[in-house]
């Protein structure tokens, strides 16, 4: 007899593959009656499998047998942590095997948005080149400082891309680290101090609208947002102010607060890079999230410890 499993979204098809393949898989995302689907399932599923939808406290309630959350994605903000964490129910997350990726569209839109290059490549599509002229002069990175917020192992993988192109490196994290960056206590004084100011910090009630106007004046009209974080930890409408206005020089943006919904004053901006969260979407990198997901159920259900538990 296979395991049952709630899986709540469509995952990445190899991952969805296994798991349908591995145990009796009941589709979520599928359901017309959520309360049904919850009933006739409340007796013997252990393990969810999440990921572009959470679990919230109410559906931990609807599945009392609960033992495990395996998310895929590094980021778990859309689970109830502490929901979980009173009722004795375990999650886990898919670390480390995404820091690379993420690392590279941090640099991606970095570049893009000191370098235009979008815009750029976007002219020369217009045939504006040999009617106009070459493109106007952009904004170059070395000798620049990136202040990180949320130095963890994706930041670092950041930190070194962006020395590789000559570029200082500064941080703010709750807890001062031991590294030889310099360390701000507070992100108005990183993005005092900082030419780009980079967001790398988990999403949840703790950081949400940590990026504010007085984060953004600190920065000032020739900073750079770069946000590869969640959407919810800048003030989305107050950042669009502030590039409508040119208050910050502008901004790359991999994550946005009601996704995939975007704000169309964003389209109109030239001064934005706008990519709709793509950090970690790589073959290579989707099926290795999976893998750690898929593992971390089979432990559940062989006793082993789980791999990645976040609690
Ligand atoms: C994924 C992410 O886009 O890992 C995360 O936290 O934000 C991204 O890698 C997302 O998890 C896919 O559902």
């Amino acid at each position: 007899m296979k395991p049952d499993i709630i899986i709540v979204a469509k995952l990445h098809q190899p991952t969805q593959d296994i798991l349908e393949k591995e145990f009796t898989a009941h589709r979520l995302y599928e359901a017309t009656d959520r309360d049904a689907f919850f009933k006739g399932l409340a007796g013997k599923v252990e393990g969810v499998a999440s990921g572009g939808g959470g679990v919230n406290a109410a559906m931990m309630d609807a599945l009392p047998k609960l033992k495990l959350i395996a998310h895929f994605g590094v980021g778990y903000d859309v689970v109830d942590v502490d929901a979980a964490k009173k009722r004795g129910i375990r999650v886990t997350n898919t670390p480390d095997v995404l820091n690379d990726c993420v690392a590279d569209t941090a640099m991606a839109l970095t570049m893009n948005t000191l370098r235009k290059f979008p815009q750029a490549e976007a002219y020369l599509r217009s045939g504006f080149w040999a009617a106009k002229g070459g493109y106007p002069l952009s904004t170059s990175l070395g000798g620049k400082t990136m202040g990180i917020v949320g130095l963890g192992r994706i930041g670092e993988a950041i930190a070194r891309r962006a020395q590789a192109s000559g570029m200082k490196i500064a941080y703010h994290n709750r807890n001062k680290k031991d590294v030889a960056y310099p360390y701000y206590p507070d992100p108005v004084s990183l993005a005092k101090a900082s030419d780009v100011l980079m967001l790398v910090t988990p999403g949840g009630a703790e950081t949400k609208n940590l990026v504010n106007a007085k984060v953004l004046d600190a920065l000032g009209p020739q900073g750079y947002l770069v946000n590869i974080s969640r959407g919810s930890v800048v003030d989305q409408p107050v950042l669009l102010k502030y590039l409508q206005e040119g208050k910050i020089a502008g901004a790359g943006l991999d994550v946005f607060s009601e996704e995939p919904k975007v704000p169309a004053g964003f389209y109109a901006l030239d001064n934005a890079v706008l990519f709709p969260h793509v950090g970690s979407a790589t073959h290579e990198t989707r099926f290795a999230m999976g893998m750690v997901q898929v593992d971390n159920l089979r432990a559940l259900y062989a006793g082993k410890p789980l791999l990645t538990p976040v609690v």
